[in-house]
């Protein structure tokens, strides 16, 4: 299916109602991984070592925030370019420290789920099938990039 603007902008939009709520997003979020994927949370350095509890803890607010800011980057470069453009520094760290965290390719199917319930539950009145397919498709073609640079590093 084609990425056009209609698709960037239900990305874009459904992003900048979620983000007034940041917190609560992406608690909710890693709530969701968890769920559907208990062990995949042991590989989060920082819950590991936190001793704040998950909703107190900054770097999972961080780093959550910054999943869904790529994903939604993705969609606007999607629609512009066909393509996903991440710089290549970024992406070197980003396989690196995903390799090196153990995460594996099914993973990525885990998060993407976590992410699309996540949307679903922050904004039910914006969410629809179109909403869906749009942010699927920015996430897959990220995580692609993603995997593609884990395998170089493995
Ligand atoms: C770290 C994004 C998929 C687990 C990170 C960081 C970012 C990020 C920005 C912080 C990087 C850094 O500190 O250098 C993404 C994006 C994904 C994705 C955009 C998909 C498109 C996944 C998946 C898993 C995962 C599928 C597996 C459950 C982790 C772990 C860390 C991490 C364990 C390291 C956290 C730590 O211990 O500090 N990710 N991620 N990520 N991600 Fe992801
Ligand atoms: C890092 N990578 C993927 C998913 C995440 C969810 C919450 C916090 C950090 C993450």
């Amino acid at each position: 299916i084609a990425f056009g603007e209609e698709q960037e902008a239900l990305v874009v939009n459904s992003w900048n109602v979620m983000k007034q709520h940041a917190a609560d997003t992406a608690l909710s979020f890693f709530l969701k991984i968890f769920e559907i994927a208990p062990s995949a949370t042991q590989l989060f350095s920082f819950l590991r070592d936190a001793d704040v509890p998950l909703d107190k803890n900054p770097k999972l607010k961080a780093h959550a925030m910054a999943v869904f800011t790529m994903a939604c980057e993705s969609a606007a470069q999607l629609r512009k370019t066909g393509k996903v453009a991440v710089r290549e520094t970024t992406l070197k760290k980003l396989g690196a420290t995903h390799i090196n965290s153990g995460v594996i390719d099914e993973h990525f199917e885990v998060v993407k789920f976590a992410l699309l319930e996540t949307i679903k539950d922050a904004v039910p009145e914006m969410w629809c099938p179109e909403m869906k397919d749009a942010w699927g498709q920015a996430y897959d073609h990220l995580a692609a990039a993603i995997k593609e640079e884990m395998k170089l590093l493995s």
